[in-house]
């Protein structure tokens, strides 16, 4: 594409749109670009086309996984569009859209309405206190019913949500809207794939809904200024721009969610909704400074003005075979123009910002500079990864990152052939690279490579992802969990090593006494040697010895824990007695007694702390009956019940997703290791078995 202008700080406005999985994001940012003239074909999601559906993944799956930025024009501004997924598997992405836009436009859909995604999204939107507006979407479909969603906004959402336009028609007779502050009525042109529209007067049948509409957002708006109030009052013409004015103010307030519709897929209502991005939401002057930390540490405003020194934050990173690394970043403060070197402070490195552009979905649209408060990026970037803040050299500042979900859904994964396996680790880092919300590493305790995500969706797509980008497979295992063993009883016995090869030979021997002790005293060794029958210099050799075999017990080679071992007798050789001897000989001591000694095998205790609604507290409680937790405590928590629990780690295998389908997606958990416990005697034999499998 050709090398478009750029485009001043009041020229912007960065908006995230989110929403419940499928309210219709995607294609209305299709529909929204191509109308504007800065996307050339009307895309579908069905098809695969849909302008911000960038990876096979996203098409393959129908549905957004990754955040993807685009911009419409509109009279020389420039609308960024954060498409998110609503996926809440995907949710790392939609946070970091949400963390660097100034306002938000959620989508409900006139079907479905207040979703369990729409409410979490709202979240997002209050945790940064966005300004934001609703787009209630499809309004073509069967059974939209545009007062139903707006009575389930207000009730669930905001109190303070207000119709702005409302639509003539719904369903298949939806044709038309009626905006309620310049209070024109439009048609849409029938095929019309830009949102084109007529002026036609108001019909009848909406005569009433627009009267009565009109009168409470022009009271609303009269309170939000006492003067405007007084002008109302006494019976005055408001003009539009000081309606517009009155309204945008409230919204940056938040105190009124101004509410659209249309329906995106036949571009009805993009045009409209476009122009009211640009009336009332704030551009990056306007949406308040940013804190982060100078060089010396202390914190600093950072202010969306060209005058100022430059930073920016890095927000997402992607890699596509072909393209090679590209850094999304928004620009926080200052102007950065071409061929600028700017510092990383995190990375203690320079980079020099070559081909600045403007994302338009997979596109890179060449600019010469970009203003303070503007979405760019950049390709190849040397050592810069997400959430690094770049600034000028000159005054280095570091921005708070994006404070992404933990993941808490793990699995454990090899590579399916050898091949894959040696190039496993490198995919991986690589994956993590792009979304923070993945990671994995080896677990050498239990031998396996474990991923961690935030679901099973999003764990499968990774792997997807991996075997198009970076060539690897991988088989998928359930994790295995880290036993321990210990010792029930006390129990003493001997071990004798001595060896004679051709010249010096090796020789060593222990008596050795075994007890138990408490969960979580660990290892102790004493020495109870007396009269020198083993040479001190060698007692603390059987103590190491016997500490090395317990590394792998036996009941099922895992190491043994919470035990003592005291060495009271035993006897040498004053040539061949040797510290590894004596280690060999306690070595020996250890797998002798502890056959003795009703060897047994723990397991992870782990304390759980489930978060969920009241109205989902008897299933979860139920839930984890079934799994042989111990309940401790319950606690009301903003609205939600915390519930205390302890339970066995093996009781936890896809707990969190299980949770999720009980809550709808609005239960969720922490896990910490509390210690261990003996595994219950039903479950013993199993372990033994499968440890004595993967021995071969
Ligand atoms: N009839 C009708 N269908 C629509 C409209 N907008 C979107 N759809 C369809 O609804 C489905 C979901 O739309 P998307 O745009 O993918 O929704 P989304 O919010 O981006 O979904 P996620 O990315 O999964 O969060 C697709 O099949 C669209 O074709 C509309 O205005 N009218
Ligand atoms: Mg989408």
């Amino acid at each position: 594409m050709a090398a478009a202008k750029s485009f001043r700080t009041e020229q912007i406005r960065n908006v995230v749109v989110l929403g419940h999985g499928g309210s219709g994001k995607t294609t209305l940012i299709d529909a929204v670009c191509f109308a504007a003239g800065t996307s050339n074909r009307k895309g579908s999601v069905g098809a695969g086309t849909a302008l911000t559906m960038t990876t096979p993944e996203e098409t393959g799956h129908g549905m957004s996984m990754q955040l993807t930025v685009a911009h419409a024009i509109r009279e020389g501004t420039k609308v960024n569009l954060l498409d998110t997924p609503g996926y809440m598997d995907f949710v790392g992405d939609a946070t970091a859209a949400a963390r660097v836009a100034d306002a938000a436009l959620v989508t409900a859909s006139a079907t479905s309405g207040v979703e369990v995604g729409t409410e979490m999204v709202w979240q997002l939107c209050d945790d940064r206190a966005l300004p934001r507006m609703i787009f209630v979407s499809m309004m073509d479909k069967m059974h939209a019913n545009f007062g139903k969603v707006l009575n389930e906004v207000r009730e669930k959402l905001a109190p303070g949500a207000i119709p702005v336009q409302i639509p003539i028609g719904a369903a298949s007779t939806f044709k038309g809207v009626v905006n309620l502050l310049t209070n024109n009525a439009y048609a849409y042109k029938a095929g019309s794939t830009t949102g084109e529209y007529e002026e036609i007067p108001i019909p009848d049948e909406v005569a009433d809904d627009v009267e009565n509409w009109q009168t409470e957002l022009m009271e609303t708006l009269a309170t939000t200024d006492e003067e405007l109030l007084d002008r109302y009052l006494e019976g005055e013409e408001i003009s539009l721009e000081e309606q517009l004015a009155a309204l945008a103010g409230a919204v940056a307030e938040g105190e009124v969610v101004p509410v659209f519709c249309g329906a995106a897929e036949q571009s009805f209502g993009v045009r409209e909704l476009t122009e009211m991005m640009v009336a009332l939401l704030p551009h990056p002057g306007q949406a308040g400074e940013v804190e982060a930390t100078n060089g010396g540490g202390d914190p600093v405003q950072l202010r969306a003005a060209d005058d100022e020194s430059v930073s920016a934050l890095v927000f997402k990173t992607t890699a596509e075979p072909h393209v090679g690394e590209l850094s999304l970043f928004r620009v926080y403060s200052g102007m950065i123009v071409n061929g600028t070197e700017l510092r990383n402070v995190s990375r203690n490195a320079s980079e020099r910002i070559n081909h600045l552009a403007i994302p338009q979905a997979r596109e890179r649209v060449d600019v010469d500079g970009l203003h303070a408060g503007d979405i760019g990026v950049v390709a190849k970037l040397k050592s810069t990864h997400t959430n690094d803040t770049l600034s000028a050299p000159t005054n280095p500042v570091t921005i708070e990152g994006v404070v992404f979900p933990q993941p808490d859904i793990s699995i454990a994964v090899r590579g399916a052939a050898r091949s894959d396996e040696d190039k496993l680790g490198e995919a991986l880092g690589k994956l993590h690279e792009e979304d923070p919300t993945f990671a994995a590493g080896f677990n050498p305790e239990i031998r396996q490579t474990i991923a961690r995500g935030m679901g099973e969706l999003h764990l499968d797509v990774q792997f997807e992802r991996m075997k198009r980008k970076y060539g690897v497979s991988v088989e998928t295992e359930p994790p295995r969990i880290a036993y321990r063993e210990t010792i029930t009883a006390e129990a003493q016995g001997q071990g004798r090593f001595k060896k004679q090869t051709g010249g010096r030979g090796q020789f060593g021997d222990c008596w050795v006494r075994l007890r138990p002790r408490d969960r979580g005293e660990g290892y102790e060794f004493i020495s109870s040697i007396k009269g020198g029958v083993i040479p001190t210099k060698y007692v603390p050799s059987v103590g190491r010895g016997i500490e090395e075999a317990a590394a792998k017990g036996v009941v099922a080679g895992y190491p043994v824990v919470d035990f003592e071992a005291e060495c009271y007798d035993g006897s040498y050789h004053s040539v061949d007695s040797s510290d590894i001897a004596f280690k060999v000989a306690g070595s020996y001591a250890f797998r002798n007694v502890a056959e003795k000694a009703k060897p047994a095998l723990l397991e992870p205790i782990l304390e759980i702390t489930v978060t969920v609604p009241e109205e989902y507290l008897g299933d979860v409680m139920g839930d984890l009956n079934g799994r042989s937790a111990r309940v401790l405590g319950m606690e009301p928590l903003g609205g939600k019940t915390a519930i205390m629990a302890q339970v066995a780690e093996a009781e936890l295998y896809k707990y969190a997703s299980v949770l999720r389908s009980i809550t709808q997606g609005r239960g969720y958990h922490r896990r910490k290791l509390l210690g261990y416990d003996l595994v219950p005697p039903m479950r013993v034999e199993k372990i033994v078995a499968e440890a004595a499998e993967r021995e071969g």
